[in-house]
């Protein structure tokens, strides 16, 4: 055991009814249920009634899981045995909501990038991290996971163009909500909270030194997290988060901190998901199965050339497309490699299943 147990509320930590009939339905009393708040290689962080704990799965777990997906996430509800001397997550409660990338590889693979989450903040900052391209590669990640997403642009204390470039977001953003916000200000803290509520996850995601960890410690009202502050008397270089971490605020709500991820790729294949504004305007182009390339009448290129939609938005929907055929192809070859992996790895340990 980590910590006591004294005043844990799994309801604090997003125990709900839902995630209560699926535990009840649960057929081994001996287990119990718990949320994972943390991994670290083939560790994972617990939270249960009897308090923190640190975990690892159990040999069905590992042997059952085909895709990288089949494994606890971070966010997870999970039925766990605590035992004295070990802990292990003995089976992973349906998920609510995940949010997850594709993992790449000659076999791809789904990876979770956080499990169970009702708001997904996409962090991006107005210097020089600014780019609309990748800012709409996240809003399609997030677009797939049906998961209510907010684009929060930091460090506006040093942007002089903000709203210039505020305007270029709104663009992409697809009717969602964008704010340009200084992480260090009072107003900042109350917009954050007007989201993370009691029982709510929240998971900030975003390349590396956009503010998320600086996000968290605004939205907490103190400096929970490690950021990247560089410093001058260590000089030790940047701090980076390195490992997906949940945390329960005094004020109730949960925050997802992660980090910096250098390539975000969808898992899911939907073409369009995150590119509403390309399906709103194809409505009006001459052929209905457009592409939006060499063909007449076309209101999407249309809008690029009046400035309406940006060129990279059209030009990430292209790559997308493409990629989303690759997705379908792959996904069907890299699940037949993974079971066959499977089913050779019982055979020798003499499993069934
Ligand atoms: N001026 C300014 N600096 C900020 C703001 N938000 C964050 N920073 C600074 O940006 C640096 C990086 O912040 P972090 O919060 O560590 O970034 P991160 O997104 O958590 O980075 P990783 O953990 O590497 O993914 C730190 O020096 C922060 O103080 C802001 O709104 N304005
Ligand atoms: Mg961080
Ligand atoms: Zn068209």
């Amino acid at each position: 055991m980590i910590s006591d147990s004294t005043k844990i509320n799994l309801e604090d930590w997003g125990f709900d009814n839902y995630f209560k009939d699926l535990a009840e339905k649960e057929k081994d009393s001996q287990l119990i249920p718990a949320r994972v708040i943390g991994h670290n290689r083939h560790f994972y962080d617990i939270v249960c009634e009897k308090g923190f704990f640190s975990a690892k799965t159990s040999g069905s777990i590992r042997y059952n899981s085909v895709l990288k997906s089949d494994l606890p996430a971070v966010g997870d509800w999970v039925m766990v045995s605590i035992r004295r001397d070990k802990s292990y997550i003995c089976s992973i409660l349906p998920r609510k909501s995940r949010i997850s990338r594709r993992c790449s590889g000659n076999v791809i693979d789904e990876q979770v990038l956080s499990a169970n989450v009702d708001i997904v903040f996409i962090v991006m900052s107005l210097d020089n991290n600014f780019n609309l391209k990748r800012l709409q590669r996240y809003i399609s990640v997030a677009a797939s996971s049906n998961i209510k997403c907010v684009i929060l642009l930091t460090k506006s204390d040093t942007c002089e163009n903000t709203e210039e470039l505020f305007e270029e977001v709104k663009k992409i953003a697809g009717g969602k909500e964008v704010y340009a916000v200084s992480s260090f200000e009072k107003k900042t803290e109350e917009l954050l909270k007007t989201f993370v509520k009691p029982g709510v996850t929240a998971v900030f995601i975003g390349s590396s030194g956009v503010g998320k960890s600086t996000l968290i410690n605004t939205v907490s009202g103190s400096n929970i997290r490690v950021t990247g502050e560089i410093s001058s008397a260590v000089n030790k270089g940047r701090h980076t988060t390195s490992a997906r971490e949940l945390i329960l605020l005094e004020s109730g709500g949960m925050v997802i901190d992660t980090p910096g991820m250098r390539e975000i790729q969808n898992w899911q294949e939907e073409d369009s998901k995150g590119f509403e504004i390309i399906e709103e305007l194809s409505q009006k182009c001459r052929f209905f199965d457009c592409r939006h390339d060499t063909e007449p009448d076309c209101a999407v290129k249309e809008a690029v050339a009046n400035g309406i939609l940006p060129a990279e938005t059209l030009e990430m929907w292209r790559k997308q497309l493409a990629e989303s055929e690759e997705l379908k192809q792959k996904k069907a070859f890299s699940l037949k490699i993974l079971e066959t992996r499977k089913s050779k790895r019982n055979k020798n340990s003499g499993r069934k299943n």
